[in-house]
């Protein structure tokens, strides 16, 4: 590749963080095998039983505290350290904190943050990797039993969208990384990067649900193809 891309947006999913020992969601083992999405993932679940979703997060957020990177989240920091773009955007779907572990920048988690609360009272949110229960009280407005993990779930609105949208529409290359295509809208961010001209590049295992927009497949485990990719780019 020998185009300079000026700007570089970079679309993570769970798969970037599998080589990392975390479980991804549609894998045989993954998350949503064990759990139905309806009780744990959705706004309907939370208000029907926060305390079995407050659960299901207390018993995911020491294993995300405890992980840590792997060579694919060292090589975005390589990319963004080393090559003359004028920004490199990493806009994730995961909640776990691995881009931040590996020095990574400008960060956005359009489905939220596993170590992060939001009162639905005040709006206030606050980072913990403690557990939380439906009846705690917020540090802010006092008022109890209005927490909930500020996680993004199905039936609710993502977050950054308009800078996400701002982003897309500018890109000259947009690199999508282990996941798997199938929720939206992140899922039809190529198709927006695509249409404003940027050259589309997915890393995945396996062929994914959106692939033919994908001008390039590098098939196989992020944390060996993306580092030789990276190497490409800084020839
Ligand atoms: C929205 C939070 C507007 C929890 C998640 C009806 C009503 C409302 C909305 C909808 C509806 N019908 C459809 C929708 C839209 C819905 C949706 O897309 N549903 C799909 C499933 C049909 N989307 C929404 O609801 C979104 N909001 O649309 O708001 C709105 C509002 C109100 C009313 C109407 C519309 C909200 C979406 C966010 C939901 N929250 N999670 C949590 O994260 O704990 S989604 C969940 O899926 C995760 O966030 C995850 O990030 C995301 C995507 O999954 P992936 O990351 O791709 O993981 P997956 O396991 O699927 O794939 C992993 C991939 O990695 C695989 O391809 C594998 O091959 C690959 N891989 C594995 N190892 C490696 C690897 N690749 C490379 N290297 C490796 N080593």
């Amino acid at each position: 590749m020998t185009e300079k891309y000026k700007n570089i947006v970079i679309l993570t999913g769970a798969g970037i963080s599998a080589e990392s020992g975390l479980s991804t969601f549609r894998a045989e083992n993954g998350l949503w095998n064990k759990h139905r999405v309806e009780d744990v993932a959705t706004i309907e679940a939370f208000e029907r039983n926060p305390e079995y979703v407050h659960d299901f997060y207390n018993e995911l957020r020491p294993e995300l505290y405890k992980a840590q990177p792997n060579p694919a989240h060292s090589a975005i920091t390589l990319l963004q350290d080393k090559y003359p773009a004028d920004k490199i955007s990493i806009v994730t779907q995961n909640v776990d904190t691995l881009h931040e572990k590996a020095g990574n920048k400008n960060i956005y988690h359009i489905h939220g943050q596993i170590n992060q609360i939001v009162c639905l009272n005040c709006g206030h949110i606050f980072e913990t990797w403690n557990d939380v229960h439906a009846d705690d009280v917020c540090p802010h407005c006092h008022i109890q039993g209005m927490l909930k993990p500020n996680i993004v779930f199905f039936g609710e609105n993502l977050l950054y969208m308009e800078k996400v949208d701002t982003l897309l529409k500018n890109c000259n290359l947009f690199l999508s990384i282990g996941t798997s295509g199938v929720v939206y809208p992140a899922a039809g961010f190529v198709q927006i990067a695509k249409m404003c001209g940027a050259y589309t590049c997915e890393f995945n295992m396996e062929t994914t649900s959106n692939n033919y927009l994908f001008d390039r497949h590098i098939i196989g485990p992020a944390g060996t193809t993306l580092p030789k990719f990276v190497e490409e780019l800084l020839i």
